[in-house]
C-alpha cells in the first residue's frame, strides 16, 4: 500500500477499499489515520442554526425545507449577541469549532450577510475556529468572510453526482463544486462530505469519496453523516444505517483522504459507545456535542465527555491544523458588496417521493 496522498481515486478503488474484509480495512485505515493524526485525539465541535426552516430548496433529506410539513420551530437570523452567549457556553463545555448553518439555498448581499460576519469576528475573536455553511456563495462573498475570519466554510456534495438528481432538484451538483471552488480562492479551509442511508447505492457513496478526494487540495473537513429521518420529509422511511455501513464509510474516508478531519456527524444517537469507538478507531476525529444538531437531536455533551473519560479520548485544541485567521474589522474591508446577481442553476426536474411529500404537506392540519 502506498501512503502517498493521491488525488486520483476511481470509484472501483473505492468500491473495493470499502468492501475489504472489515478487519483488514480497520487495520489499514488505523495504520494511515496514526501516520497524520493523534489517534487518541478528537475535535468537539458544536453547530448554531442562526437561521431555521422556510428554506425554498426541495433537499429530500431536509427538515428546513419549507415544502416539507415537519414539526420544528422556524426562527429569523439570530442576534450577534445571542450567538456570543452559545460560543462561550460551548467553549466552556470543551468545544473548539463552532458551526453557523442558516437554512438559505444561498448568500445575498445586504443586512442579513453584514450581520453573520459580525458573527464570525465575534467567535475568531474568542479563539475559536469558526465555520459556516449559509448555502452557495460566490468568490466576493467567500472572500468578505474570510477577511471577518472564517476559519472552515461548510458545503456538502452530499452524495454522488448521479444520486443527487434524486434528492434535490432545485440545484445542481455544479452549484455546489462551484461554491467549493470559490472557497478555495481564500483562505478558508473547505468543509465537505455526505449523508448515507437515503437510499443510495454503494457506487454512489465511493462516487461521493471520489468527487471529495480527488479536489485538490482536498478538503480540509469531511463529515459523513447518517441520515437522520425526520417525517415529513420524502425520506421519513428510510432504514436507519446500520453501525457496519458508518464505520466503512469512515474507513474508506480515511484511506483516500488521509489528511482530512473525518467528522462522525449527524446519527449519533443512533450508535453505541462502542460503534462510535469503532469509528474513532477508523479514523474519525471529530463529533459535533450539544443536545441538538440543527433542527435534530444530539446526544447530551456530558455522555460524550464521559465517552471520551472512557475511551481515553482527548478534545483537540483549536487551530491545531490551520492558523487562527486574523480579523478584519468592515470598516477595514477591502471587498464590498459587488452587487453581484449570480445564477445558480435550477434543474426543476420531478423527483417523485419529493412530489409526494410536497402534497402530503398540503393536506396536513395548519398550525
Ligand atoms: N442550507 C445550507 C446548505 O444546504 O448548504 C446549509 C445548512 S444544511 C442543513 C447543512 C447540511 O446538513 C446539509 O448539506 C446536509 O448534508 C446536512 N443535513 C441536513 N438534514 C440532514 C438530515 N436529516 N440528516 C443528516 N444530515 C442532514
Ligand atoms: C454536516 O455535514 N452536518 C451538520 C453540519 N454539517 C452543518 C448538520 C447536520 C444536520 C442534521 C439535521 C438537523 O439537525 O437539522
Ligand atoms: Fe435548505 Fe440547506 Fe436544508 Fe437544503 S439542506 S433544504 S438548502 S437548509
Amino acid at each position: 500500500m502506498n501512503y502517498t496522498i493521491r488525488h486520483y481515486w476511481t470509484k472501483e478503488d473505492i468500491v473495493a477499499i470499502y468492501y475489504n474484509p472489515l478487519m483488514e480495512l480497520l487495520y489499514e485505515a488505523a495504520t494511515v489515520h496514526r501516520m497524520h493524526h493523534d489517534p487518541n485525539t478528537v475535535q468537539v465541535s458544536t453547530l448554531l442554526s442562526i437561521k431555521t426552516g422556510g428554506c425554498p430548496e426541495d433537499c429530500g433529506y431536509c427538515p428546513q425545507a419549507a415544502r416539507y410539513h415537519t414539526d420544528i420551530e422556524g426562527n429569523d437570523l439570530m442576534s450577534v449577541q445571542h450567538v456570543k452567549a452559545q460560543a462561550l457556553r460551548a467553549k466552556a463545555s470543551g468545544s473548539s469549532r463552532v458551526c453557523m448553518g442558516a437554512a438559505w439555498r444561498n448568500v445575498k448581499d445586504g443586512p442579513e450577510f453584514a450581520q453573520v460576519l459580525e458573527m464570525v469576528r465575534t467567535i475568531n475573536k474568542l479563539d475559536m475556529e469558526v465555520c459556516c455553511t449559509l448555502g452557495m456563495v460566490t468568490e466576493n462573498q467567500a472572500q468578505r468572510l474570510a477577511e471577518a475570519g472564517l476559519y472552515a466554510y461548510n458545503h456538502n456534495l452530499d452524495t454522488s453526482e448521479e444520486y443527487y438528481k434524486e434528492v434535490i432538484s432545485t440545484r445542481g451538483y455544479e452549484d455546489r463544486l462551484e461554491t467549493i471552488e470559490n472557497v478555495r480562492k481564500t483562505n478558508v479551509t473547505v468543509c465537505s462530505g455526505g449523508i448515507i442511508g437515503m437510499g443510495e447505492s454503494k457506487e454512489d457513496r465511493a462516487g461521493m469519496l471520489v468527487a471529495l478526494s480527488t479536489l485538490d487540495p482536498q478538503p480540509e473537513s469531511v463529515p459523513i453523516n447518517a441520515l437522520v429521518a425526520v417525517e415529513g420529509t420524502p425520506m421519513e422511511d428510510e432504514k436507519p444505517v446500520e453501525i457496519w455501513e458508518m464505520i466503512r464509510m469512515v474507513a474508506t474516508a480515511r484511506i483516500v483522504m488521509p489528511k482530512t478531519q473525518v467528522r462522525l456527524s449527524a446519527g449519533r444517537t443512533e450508535m453505541s459507545r462502542e460503534g462510535q469507538a469503532m469509528c474513532f478507531f477508523a479514523g474519525a476525529n471529530s463529533i459535533f456535542a450539544g443536545d441538538k444538531l440543527l433542527t435534530t437531536p444530539n446526544p447530551d455533551v456530558n455522555q460524550d465527555m464521559e465517552m471520551f473519560r472512557q475511551l481515553g479520548l482527548n478534545p483537540q485544541k483549536p487551530f491545531v491544523k490551520a492558523p487562527q485567521p486574523e480579523t478584519i474589522e468592515a470598516l477595514d474591508s477591502k471587498y464590498g458588496t459587488m452587487g453581484e446577481k449570480p445564477r445558480w442553476s435550477r434543474p426543476g426536474h420531478k423527483i417523485e417521493r419529493n412530489e409526494l411529500a410536497k402534497e402530503r404537506s398540503k393536506l396536513a392540519p395548519k398550525e
